[in-house]
């Protein structure tokens, strides 16, 4: 199943390993900005080392061209997907960085929307444009709010060829599955596994949710 584990605190690489390799459809990692600060950057290299599939990097990259490929560069050889916000734009920002990830073999996945309330105030209202830059930028994939599926299901409607990531499963209350129904390709679970007294329990009776959920809407 498409499942990715979000990292967003500092575990042991080995934890992460056990639960990749002992869990039957985890596809990958996304490790987020806190984690790093607080593990550094030979840790964020062992903990994406411990998943195969996509090992995705999150510091919602919004910079000028040249930050952004020199934020990325340290974790090139050890992630394979980065994640920018789109509203900074393609010109001067986007393009520079989608270019350097051509160039090293790794991809880019842009915010769309955002799974939290606060997104309907600016992302949502701003949606053409976020769509046009999509369109521009080219990116690999798009991050999309599990928590409101509709949304899920426009982006798929307009972007048919991209992957979506969808976070928002579990802890922020979007039951799994929910955005796999609407078009997504991977649903993002951090808290609801990580913080889990059991974490391989958790994300087992995930996995088997999203596979009840999918049966009922395919
Ligand atoms: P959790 O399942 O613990 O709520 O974590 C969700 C993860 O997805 C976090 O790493 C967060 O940074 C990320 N995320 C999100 O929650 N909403 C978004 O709109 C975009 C994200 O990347």
């Amino acid at each position: 199943m498409p499942l990715i584990v979000a990292v967003d605190r500092v575990v042991d690489p080995e934890v992460l390993r056990g639960l990749c390799e002992g869990v039957n459809g985890i596809d990958g990692v996304k490790v987020g900005l806190p984690a790093v600060l607080r593990g550094g950057l030979e840790w964020a290299s062992r903990i994406a080392g411990a998943c195969s599939g996509l090992r995705v990097l999150d510091y919602k990259l919004a910079d000028v061209e040249h930050v952004m490929r020199l934020t990325v560069e340290p974790f090139l050889e050890s992630y394979n997907v980065f994640i920018a916000h789109s509203f900074v734009g393609a010109h001067g920002a986007l393009l520079g960085l989608k270019e350097l990830l051509d160039d090293r073999g790794a991809k880019l996945a842009l915010v769309a929307s955002m799974s939290h309330e606060g997104s309907m105030e600016v992302y949502d209202k701003a949606s053409p444009w976020v769509e046009e830059v999509i369109r521009r930028v080219d990116p690999w994939g798009l991050i999309a709010p599990a928590t409101r599926p509709s949304l899920v299901r426009r982006l798929r409607g307009r972007f048919p060829g991209k992957a979506i990531l969808s976070p928002g499963v579990g802890a922020q209350g979007a039951r799994p599955g929910s955005a796999l129904c609407a078009g997504a390709d991977y649903e993002i679970v951090g808290r609801a596994i990580m913080d889990s007294r059991d974490p391989r329990a958790s994300a087992e009776s995930i996995v088997e949710a999203q596979e009840v959920a999918l049966r009922a809407c395919r």
